[in-house]
């Protein structure tokens, strides 16, 4: 690759694998000397004779010349890496010493140590893909459930990509239907009907509106669903919380109003990573100023949860019209009702949409797992489905995916009112422009380096 702005001629290195000791730990070497870099603290095959992805096991020597220990080089020649240019990976004993001097070998040798996310960077540079596939895989790297996991590589893999070249596709086709209008517009002509290209712009306004609702599903499967637990106070909500959690996390006693602020664990549930959280008891006669603070937060976990869990205490059940001005507000498609202490007694309230609830014993621990699937139907129900795969998770894209549907919105307004083709035109750029920004075809340095600090070193 030749040089430019970001100065991509020279040789980086970094360790890839996790710090710490390790089985083995991997160094990338990367640039147009990578190969010859690491030629000087290589005893064993030339690597500079080797051909493109073979491996080699050889000695690798520390600064002062002697015996750092025996690895293996992996050599990739451009363009047929990760990053387009040169690269070697050496695999050698994962011990801090080693790493730490493996790395000063390979500065000594002519290498600079790699910044975070450089590595990427480069790949990008190189046109290897585009900005929301390169941060698909920082995502991939700090992907911890299957479901993550499966959104990243997608993306990864071009998903959202693919889409917006789509979108692109047909605003262009609107552009040059406009062109034509305005090449002909001393005769009077209107070669497209207006509305048609009304009808091209209504279907990309759907399209991206579409695209910007996922951002919510999309960061709580990224970062974990948000499932609270609500109820009156002595319900039993603590209790469930360490049920599912596996521990005795939060405080349980017979005093009602032992929880007072919302403790939160993460657990794994089927596919999807969820953050589960226990809140204050929901009561009315408390004068204890911090119980009602914890009470209000209670309510506002609810409001932002994905999944509410409300709990019930069948030997001391809340009545519907409680249950109902309690939820207000919420969701009624996202909650999952329960009723606990079915070893007590078996008063099956009645609830709002004559739901039933599900039956635990959270003492005996009978329902639990009825409860834990019910959890991921109702998960699989807003996030499953044809378009699982395609969900926004970067704030920074779903922010250029909402100017991108505020200049659709203009030249939907533009087109409707009858102005000039060359007036539309402006708002037309406008969106090509916003959604450009997603996959980077339109960037600025500041913003790469934003995105690239957030990768780990050595990738
Ligand atoms: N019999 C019976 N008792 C239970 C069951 N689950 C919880 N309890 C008891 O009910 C009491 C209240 O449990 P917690 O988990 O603290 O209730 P909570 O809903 O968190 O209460 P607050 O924090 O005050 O809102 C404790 O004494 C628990 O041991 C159950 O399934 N059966
Ligand atoms: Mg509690």
């Amino acid at each position: 690759m030749t040089g430019n702005i970001y100065g991509f001629d020279d040789t980086i290195c970094a360790i890839s694998t996790p710090p710490g000791v390790g089985g083995i730990a991997v160094a990338r070497i990367c640039g147009q000397d990578a190969i010859s870099i690491t030629d000087k603290i290589w005893q064993g095959k030339r690597l500079s004779d080797a051909k493109s992805h073979t491996a080699h096991l050889g000695t690798i020597l520390a600064p002062d010349g002697s015996t750092l220990d025996e690895g293996v080089a992996t050599v990739f020649r451009a363009p047929r890496s990760y990053t387009g240019q040169d690269t070697v990976e050496i695999s050698v004993h994962g011990s801090r010493w080693i790493q730490r001097e493996l790395i000063s070998a390979l500065v000594a040798a002519g290498a600079r140590p790699a910044e975070p996310g450089e590595f990427t960077r480069r790949a990008f540079a190189a046109g290897r893909f585009d900005l929301s596939e390169a941060e698909a895989v920082a995502d991939l790297i700090a992907s911890s459930s299957k479901a993550a996991h499966r959104l990243a590589i997608n993306q990864m893999r071009g998903s959202v990509s693919k889409q917006l070249e789509s979108l692109r596709k047909q605003l262009v086709e609107l552009a040059s239907l406009l062109e034509l209008e305005l090449d002909f517009s001393e005769e009077d002509l209107e070669f497209a009907s207006r509305t048609h290209l009304v009808e091209l712009a209504e279907a990309v306004g759907s399209e991206i509106s579409r695209l910007t609702k996922t951002y919510r599903t999309g960061t709580a499967i990224k970062e974990g669903i948000p499932v609270a637990i609500i109820g009156h106070t002595n319900a039993g909500k603590s209790s469930l919380l360490n049920a599912l959690v596996g521990d005795e996390r939060a405080i349980v006693s017979e005093i009602h109003g032992t929880t007072r602020d919302i403790v939160e664990d993460r657990i794994e549930l089927g596919s999807y990573l969820i953050r589960l959280q226990d809140t204050a008891g929901l009561r009315q006669d408390t004068d204890d100023t911090i119980e009602r603070i914890g009470i209000e937060r209670s309510i506002n976990a609810a409001v932002k949860a994905e999944i509410i869990i409300y709990l019930i205490d069948a030997s001391s059940p809340a009545t519907q019209a409680e249950v109902e001005a309690e939820l207000t507000g919420a969701n009624t498609e996202r909650i999952i009702y329960a009723i606990n202490k079915t070893d007590l007694c078996r008063n099956t309230p009645a609830l709002p949409h004559n739901a039933q609830p599900i039956e635990l014993s959270i003492k005996n621990a009978t329902g639990l797992d009825t409860l834990r699937n019910a959890i991921i139907q109702k998960i699989e129900d807003f996030a499953g489905g044809a378009n699982a795969d395609l969900l926004i998770t970067n704030a920074r894209q779903a922010a250029a995916l909402e100017a991108a549907s505020n200049s659709n919105r203009a030249l939907l307004a533009a087109l409707r009112s009858g102005i000039p083709a060359d007036l539309v035109a402006q708002d037309l750029r406008e969106t090509l422009h916003h959604l450009a920004t997603v996959t980077g075809s339109v960037t600025t340095p500041e913003i790469l380096a934003t995105i690239f600090s957030r990768f780990c070193i050595g990738k």
